[in-house]
């Protein structure tokens, strides 16, 4: 599918912005912006454009002190589709704009403040883009564009390595500049807790202080996590908590062994990599007085999300029939506080109401392991357990669409940003950082490959745009030890994500791709952001 709607072959156009708009109809001329340009605007979208005004001079360095040249305006678009899937803040928010560059100034507008900084989000891009002796030369141009998939995302794993409130802020950033608009917050698993259940203070005195081996642990304060919550909201960025149970809850027990299976009362912290055998027990009363205590604390505390993820993944430790009955019942009390349901793709072994969201991540076929190159090819000894989850994890997205729940699609095969790189750095002291970094198991994986597929085509079970929530790519942090190595493996794959979760232009073209990437570079060096110098794209 390539919606292009209304614009002459001969005036369609290639801008150096990711994700690739709906339409780009060239015009003719330019218009420069200078120093002395500023925006137009009325009270409504004062947030927006401050946002922008501070946006630019940070990736370009030109500031914007006047007052017209840009005129900003609250105005609907239909002329393309409206976004499919679900929006993570629960709302309707329609997020299609214009933006025109002529002779005689620049325009965006949007039926919402929101459509209107995704507007000026691409106008950011074309500044930095075009930048010549401390100017922005435009080429004149009409964009009309809108998301294929409202939500659009990344998970971020904050256990195994605890990332500073800054370094958050700085993966915030990126989300925004590609028009991704959640983050999902991993707060909790094996090997640490990251959030504060004031009932329940030794989680955050005990089990906060782990991490992955001898890293440092941490945990956001109810303050600093209020304060990440609004930094992303401003750029319209909604904060999903997950608190992942029943599996991947060692850390947990460290704090309260009470809550642990008898064989699990003297679980060490940090010390789990990747096989999860604790699990909360459904049968237990004091299981739900904690879950309740958590869900009462963290709920709260994000107050802009429509969702909490309850994770549900990986409960090798457990039987089926438990998995199930923890899965229904911590559902249920999600949805008694007013919030919908989001998942790990097992969760879909349960029985599960339409407003569920299942997000599939194993889209490895047990029987053509080998068969396919761009799988990944996991180690022997863990074939027999990975054999046994694979073949359950075949009927999970089937049995969510058949539910009427809708998918979030988050494939390892292309979306998982822990795959090592396959790509070479020119830059020496990256090479060994790169060698180093991502689970072998997996894989390594080209930026390339990462634009290399469609949401919909790619996956078992998938028939229709319409079964998908949306499409979030994940990071975990195993081999990240701090965030050089975190950043080294987001950029410059993260643009790409946002290219297949945004754009309606499906059949993604490498060199012409490569060419956009390329021109991020100038931003992102402003940005201080690490970046793999890959030696397949031609950076400027
Ligand atoms: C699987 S994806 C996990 C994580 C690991 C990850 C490594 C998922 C729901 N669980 O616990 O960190 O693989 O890629």
């Amino acid at each position: 599918l390539v919606v292009r709607p209304g614009v002459p072959q001969n005036r369609r156009m290639t801008l150096p912005v990711i994700p690739s708009p709906a339409t780009a109809t060239a015009l003719d001329g330019t218009f420069t912006l200078t120093s002395a340009s500023g925006v137009v605007h009325s009270a409504e979208l004062a947030g927006p454009v401050a946002r922008f005004v501070e946006d630019v001079r940070l990736d370009s360095g030109l500031t914007l002190t006047g007052d017209s040249g840009i005129t900003v305006e609250l105005r609907p678009v239909a002329d393309v589709p409206p976004a499919g899937g679900l929006r993570a803040d629960g709302s309707e928010v329609d997020e299609r704009h214009g933006l025109e560059v002529s002779p005689t100034g620049v325009r965006v507008w949007g039926a919402t403040p929101e459509a209107v900084h995704r507007g000026l989000t691409s106008l950011r891009q074309l500044v930095s883009a075009h930048l010549q002796d401390g100017a922005a030369v435009l080429p004149a141009a009409r964009i009309v564009d809108g998301p294929r998939f409202a939500w659009r995302g990344l998970s971020l794993d904050v256990v195994r390595t605890f990332h500073t409130p800054d370094e958050v802020r700085r993966v915030i950033d990126m989300l925004a500049l590609y028009k991704l608009n959640v983050l999902h917050l991993h707060l909790t698993d094996d090997q640490g807790w990251r959030v504060e259940v004031p009932s329940r203070p030794a989680l955050t005195d005990v089990a906060a202080k782990g991490a992955l081996g001898d890293r440092p642990g941490g945990y956001y304060s109810r303050d600093e996590l209020a304060e990440l919550v609004a930094y992303a909201a401003e750029r319209y960025v909604t904060v999903v908590p997950e608190i992942d149970i029943p599996g991947h809850t060692s850390a947990v027990f460290t704090a309260y062994p009470e809550l642990a299976p008898a064989e699990l009362r003297t679980i060490e912290l940090g010390n789990g990599t990747s096989i999860p055998l604790s699990a909360l027990e459904p049968g237990r009363p004091e299981t739900w007085t904690f879950v309740d205590d958590v869900l009462d604390a963290v709920i709260p505390q994000f107050p802009q999300s429509a969702y909490v993820h309850i994770g549900g993944d990986e409960t090798w430790g457990m039987s089926d029939e438990d998995h199930v009955t923890f899965v229904e019942k911590a559902a249920g009390l999600v949805r008694d506080r007013g919030k919908k349901v989001v998942g790990w793709q097992e969760i879909a072994r349960a029985t599960l109401g339409s407003e569920d969201v299942v997000q599939f991540w194993l889209d490895l076929d047990i029987d053509k392991m080998g068969e396919n190159p761009d799988a990944p090819t996991p180690p022997e000894e863990l074939l027999p357990v990975l054999a046994d989850a694979l073949r359950k994890a075949k009927y999970d997205a089937p049995k969510a669409l058949e539910q009427g729940a809708k998918l979030i699609v988050s494939p390892v095969t292309w979306l998982y940003f822990d795959r090592p790189h396959a790509d070479t750095s020119t830059d020496a002291e990256q090479e060994q950082a790169r060698v180093r970094l991502g689970l072998e198991f997996y894989g390594a994986a080209s930026i390339e490959h990462g634009v290399s597929w469609d949401p919909v085509d790619s996956l078992p079970g998938i028939e229709s745009a319409d079964q998908i929530a949306g499409v979030e790519a994940a990071i975990w942090c195993e081999t990240i030890t701090g965030p050089e190595d975190l950043e080294l493996l987001l950029l410059p794959r993260l643009p790409g994500a946002a290219e297949k979760a945004w754009s309606h232009q499906t059949d993604t073209h490498w060199p012409e791709y490569a060419s956009r990437l390329a021109q991020q570079s100038p931003t992102w060096r402003n940005r201080t952001w690490t970046w793999l110098h890959s030696a397949e794209v031609p950076w400027t």
